[in-house]
């Protein structure tokens, strides 16, 4: 390899920063101007939506292993590295080979767009962020590009480069040198600054725009017609520690592929059934309030839940049937399946008889007797007992597409997981957590177990590999809620697994083997490591 000097190895490094400066332009003038169009036509959101939809079932579960409900943390993070490291290379391209750079620029500018137009619900008109922003990156990207080619101007620098670098070219001495790198930083600098304002801004300006918060305050909710089953007084397990049976809307898990939350006006939003129907029916909002609704306990669980995970959460709904809209439409014979879809694009396969049947599968509009906190699908989503959230619980749901499983495939089926989603019967030890230590003696061991629409008959412990010892369950509120357990085990020094498994109410045991997530759900038995000592 070429041996660099170190004034060249400077300009290389004043050239990256170049690049990754005008790459902060692009995707800070798009996000100003990205506030007058949806929030999704922004580079970084239809560039991480892109990524995400591209996501092999193995990377979205191992995002969700390691990171948790942070892996979109995680995504922008991934996403900020990897954007720099590429403005890095094409800062130093365009210092050698202006075309060349630019051509690269107008290639990521393509990218962009490409991804922001394959948004779902996105026109053609929101490309013009990208399109604006780009080119205000590429003339950045010259502006800081000719004070580093008078600065020493490269051997093979076309004709334009040196009439750019105008009178300090070829003239590279002592002060012109001092002149050009304090011409290159302060340009660097003034722009950076800029362009954090100008995202900033972006950002306030859109929040302000779609004050979708404030309108979710202001919705009172109706009553429901039917009130949710009284809970019983011992569904709460007395060990200290045991997750809250009710989960409060602020710590219930989410999941979704949404980067930027859809924030839909009540006033626009609708609901059209169609497809294998007798009469398409749409509804709005009003329509909703205006019907007979319903409250009920669901616990939602997630198929990407690993054993012992925490995504699963019990709320209180309040929603109208699904069963009512259906039996509106009337669907014809042979349809097996509904689609629904999110206004986001993301869709799920659920059975028709499911959303017939009178385990109450509904559109939902309140969570815990407030309405849908914007994560979780404000205004409307779907909750279906029994099945997992990827195929069933679709939020900013808009539209319903009667169909077959033959004809349609949902978002997640797509992309190598299963087309249904049966919930399979887990139990879960939250008490002690795992490599927890205390000293011998009695010690209180408690946790959950679900089989949404089979019910929790049974809960049993395992220390290590000894005999399995009934827990002792707390009460049930219904079998499409979770069940809470307690157990007292008199510890021995040592180290210990504390293992679990439940019966649902078919008399099924949890079975053993092991399985990953994909493409059905995780199962096995849950296994908590102590030290008693
Ligand atoms: N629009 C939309 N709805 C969605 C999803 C999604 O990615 N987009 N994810 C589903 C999955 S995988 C689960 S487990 C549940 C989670 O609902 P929650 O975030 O309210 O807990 O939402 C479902 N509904
Ligand atoms: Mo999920």
């Amino acid at each position: 390899m070429e041996k660099l000097g170190s004034r060249t190895r400077g300009t290389h490094s004043m050239a990256a920063l170049a690049g990754v400066v005008s790459a902060g332009v692009v995707l800070a003038v798009a996000e100003l101007i990205g506030a007058f169009f949806t929030a999704r036509a922004t580079p970084f959101f239809a560039l991480g939506s892109t990524f995400i939809d591209f996501t092999p079932p193995w990377l979205k579960d191992f995002a969700i292993a390691t990171f948790g409900t942070n892996d979109k943390a995680a995504l922008f993070v991934g996403m900020g590295v990897t954007i720099a490291v590429l403005a890095c290379v094409l800062g130093i391209v365009a210092y050698r080979k202006w075309a060349l750079g630019v051509l690269g620029v107008l290639f990521m500018g393509a990218v962009i767009v490409a991804c922001v137009l394959t948004r779902a619900g996105v026109g053609p008109l929101n490309a013009i962020p990208s399109i604006l922003g780009t080119l205000a990156g590429l003339f950045v990207l010259r502006r800081l590009m000719v004070p580093l080619w008078g600065l020493k101007p490269w051997p093979e620098a076309p004709a334009d480069q040196a009439a750019d670098a105008g009178d300090h070219l070829g003239s590279a001495d002592a002060g012109t040198v001092g002149t050009s790198r304090r011409r290159f930083f302060a340009a660097a600098g003034i722009t950076a600054v800029a362009a954090g304002i100008a995202a900033t801004g972006g950002r306030l300006l859109s929040s302000a725009r779609n004050n979708v918060a404030q309108a979710r305050d202001a919705l009172r909710l109706p009553s429901p017609v039917k009130a949710a089953a009284p809970v019983p007084a011992g569904v709460q397990s007395p060990v200290p520690g045991v997750f809250p049976w009710l989960t409060p809307n602020s710590e219930f898990y989410r999941i979704d592929t949404a980067l930027s939350v859809p924030e839909i006006n009540v006033n626009d939003w609708e609901l059209r059934v169609h497809g294998m129907v007798e009469q398409e029916v749409t509804m709005n909002f009003q329509d909703l309030l205006d019907a007979e609704l319903i409250e009920s306990h669901v616990t939602l669980t997630c198929v990407s839940n690993p054993v012992g995970g925490k995504l699963a959460g019990n709320a209180k709904w309040l929603g109208l049937p699904i069963r009512e809209v259906l039996a509106k439409a009337k669907p014809k014979e042979g349809a097996d399946m509904v689609l629904s879809k999110s206004i986001d694009g993301f869709s799920a396969s659920t059975p028709l008889e499911v959303l017939q049947d009178d385990r109450d599968a509904m559109l939902a509009i309140g969570m815990n007797g407030e309405p849908l906190p914007v994560e979780h699908g404000y205004p409307v989503r779907m909750v279906v007992p029994g099945l997992y959230g990827f195929v069933s619980a679709t939020k900013w749901v808009v539209e319903l597409e009667v169909t077959r499983f033959a004809d349609a495939k949902a978002y997640w089926t797509e992309r190598g997981w299963s087309d249904r989603g049966p919930i399979k019967t887990m139990a879960r030890v939250d008490v002690p957590k795992s490599f927890a230590k205390f000293p011998p003696g009695k010690v209180a061991v408690g946790g959950t177990a679900w089989a949404q629409t089979r019910g929790i008959t049974k809960v049993e412990v395992q220390i290590d590999d000894g005999e399995w010892m009934e827990a002792t369950l707390s009460d049930e509120a219904s079998t499409i809620t979770w069940r809470q357990w307690s157990f007292e085990w008199d510890a021995t020094p040592g180290i210990h697994y504390v293992k679990a498994r439940a019966t649902d109410g078919t008399g099924e045991v949890q079975t053993e083997t092991r399985a990953d997530p994909v493409p059905d759900g995780a199962s096995g038995w849950p296994s908590v490591m102590v030290t008693v000592a």
